[in-house]
């Protein structure tokens, strides 16, 4: 691992819009060490001009943290430039402080702070398209097309259409994490997500702002650089279903590839394992989402969507138990990304399909199987339970009821006004309660800012706004660890990601929003860490190419970060 950060005053390390709300957090006492601090000052980050001073906020009992921690308000501060805050006492004749205790990391404030991460975010996709060869001028990254024998990877095992052994061309699509694998539902959650962010924020989203490391093929060209990508994993979703409508669950190896093995290294035989229902409706609502959104620059595409969605939601109707095909062996080189039940999936598959046709059958069969969720209270969207996604989608819908519209925006808005009051309560701003510390609590904290910003189509409210634009402060660094849990993002972004297209080709891809503190400890250097610093929940983090359940990215960890970096380029406008 790398040297832990130092500083005690901790903010967003990339920076902040100059007319949003701006906070540094200092830790005043930790478990082992305290300093006094009473004033700040926001100094040019040439050391010398006093740019904002003021009085630390009262001292906040974080638990999570460990910490009491004092923040720093410089919101007015909207001045572009770049900037320290420091924090001590006393006030010389220049406003400055007398003596200094504590420093932050240089940061910027400027309309335009999250334009290279949002450009970032978008290429780490294309650098992590399976099966393709990528010459990337900016990351250095040069590697021919790998994992070849995706064209004709062999069927582990399905009774209903084909025999054991059979080959399928399940090329294209992303590999799913630091792993070489490619599932269905986080691919089909990240497509989501990408849309929503699109359908909220087109003007966000532009062709070529990234600068693709891939030719693109035609019908990609006019498309913006977002929906290309997101194309690119649909047209492998697509390869992914089956004739009668249902979805393999995922394409990988018998064993893991040692972590240093480039994509052409690994030449183990590829296989396509399992099918689910709740993966099939997943699959569903994207495929349905795909057929609005593309319906103007890629209309040929649209259709076939739609006729794919309907199709996976016919098997659904026709399977209306919730089945996870697991043959023995499938987990044996690839995570298993099971849930028994699916309820959520089909919800927002049924939802996203009635918004694009207006077909009220859609509508019924919510009514029939599925009334008690239009009451069930919204919850933040992550691949285990995409409700909400798929309640957003129908309080959206045209075809939708009025009243059930109705309750669902007002749910939504009880969801914001609860999550509002927990973050401001906590001493980070962070959405994060103590339990949700587990395996990728970053994408959780992106996640639920993500569903402020919902909350605010709804009903505009600055408190939404700074609230999920506090989510973006913690994943970019304003964190009790120091660290920004984003690749090439501030000055402490993970070094050491678990990633074998980076680790295997000696490349850094920047972009990649990474798992971030973890209590659970789910790997064996993560789990000696906390046993030997006992650290707190938000503390329980390594930058440690071993640690996959700290370190480790993944398609559906960088998902949501779209929404949130959608609304704040239309705050730089
Ligand atoms: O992101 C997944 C997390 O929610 C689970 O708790 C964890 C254990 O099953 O698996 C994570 O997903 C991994 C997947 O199984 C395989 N590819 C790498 C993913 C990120 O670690």
């Amino acid at each position: 691992g790398s040297e832990r950060p130092t500083e005690r005053v901790r903010v967003d390390q990339v920076g902040y819009l100059p007319s949003a709300p701006k906070r540094a957090v200092v830790a005043v006492e930790s478990e082992r060490s305290a300093i006094e601090a009473e004033r700040f000052v926001v100094r040019g980050s040439d050391g010398g001009t006093v740019a904002r001073s003021g009085a630390l906020s009262d001292p906040v009992d974080d638990p999570d943290a460990g910490e009491t921690v004092r923040r720093a308000d410089f919101s007015a501060l909207s001045e572009p430039g770049e900037y320290r805050v420091a924090v001590g006492r006393g006030e010389t004749a220049d406003g400055d402080l007398r003596e200094t205790t504590g420093e932050s990391v240089p940061f910027r404030v400027g309309a335009d702070v999250y334009e290279d991460t949002l450009a970032d975010a978008v290429r780490l996709y294309t650098c992590k398209r399976s099966n393709t060869a990528i010459d990337d001028p900016v990351t250095g990254l040069d590697v021919p097309a790998g994992h070849t024998q995706d064209a004709e990877a062999r069927m582990y095992f399905d009774d209903a259409f084909r025999e054991e052994g059979e080959r399928l061309d399940v090329s294209g699509g992303w590999y799913d994490a630091g792993d070489y694998g490619k599932y269905v539902p986080p691919g089909a959650v990240t497509v989501g997500q990408m849309l929503l962010a699109y359908e909220r924020y087109p003007d966000a989203f532009e062709t070529g702002q990234c600068d693709l490391p891939v030719e693109r093929s035609a019908g990609e060209t006019d498309l913006p650089d977002l929906l290309a990508e997101a194309k690119f994993e649909l047209e492998w979703l697509e390869r992914m279903q089956r004739e009668d409508g249902a979805v393999y669950h995922k394409v990988a190896a018998r064993e893991w590839p040692a972590i240093d093995e480039a994509p052409t290294g690994d030449d183990r035989d590829r296989f396509v394992y399992g099918l689910s229902t709740f993966g099939t409706a997943q699959y569903a609502a994207a495929m349905a989402m795909a057929a609005r959104v593309y319906a103007d620059d890629a209309p040929e595409f649209a259709d076939r969507a739609l006729e794919n969605a309907r199709e996976a939601h016919d098997y659904l109707e026709s399977n209306p138990e919730p089945e996870f095909r697991f043959d023995a062996g499938q987990d044996d080189g690839s995570g298993p990304y099971r849930k028994d039940t699916d309820r959520e999936e089909r919800f927002w598959a049924a939802a996203e399909l009635l918004k694009t046709t207006g077909n009220t059958r859609y509508a019924d069969y919510l009514e029939v199987r599925f009334v008690d969720l239009f009451d069930a209270a919204p919850r933040a969207p992550v691949w285990t339970d995409t409700l909400s996604l798929g309640q957003w989608a129908y309080l959206t819908a045209d075809a939708a009821d009025d009243a059930r519209a109705d309750r669902l925006a007002s749910a939504f808005l009880d969801y914001a006004d609860d999550l509002v009051a927990d973050i401001e309560a906590g001493g980070y701003r962070c959405a994060l309660g103590t339990d949700d510390y587990h395996w990728a609590s970053t994408k959780l904290a992106l996640s639920k800012g993500g569903m402020l910003l919902l909350a605010n189509a709804i009903e505009p409210d600055e408190r939404y706004v700074a609230g999920a634009l506090d989510q973006l402060h913690y994943a970019f660094g304003r964190t009790p660890t120091g660290y920004s849990y984003v690749t090439g993002q501030g000055t402490h972004p993970p070094r050491n990601p678990h990633d074998r297209l980076v680790e295997g080709t000696e490349t850094d891809i920047p972009g990649m929003v990474v798992s971030g503190a973890n209590r659970n400890g789910d790997d064996e250097r993560l789990a000696e860490f906390i046993e030997r610093t006992d650290a707190p929940p938000a503390k329980c983090y390594v930058d440690a190419t071993e640690s996959y359940s700290a370190n480790e990215w993944a398609i559906d960890y960088t998902a949501p970060i779209f929404l949130l970096l959608g609304h704040a380029a239309t705050m730089g406008d």
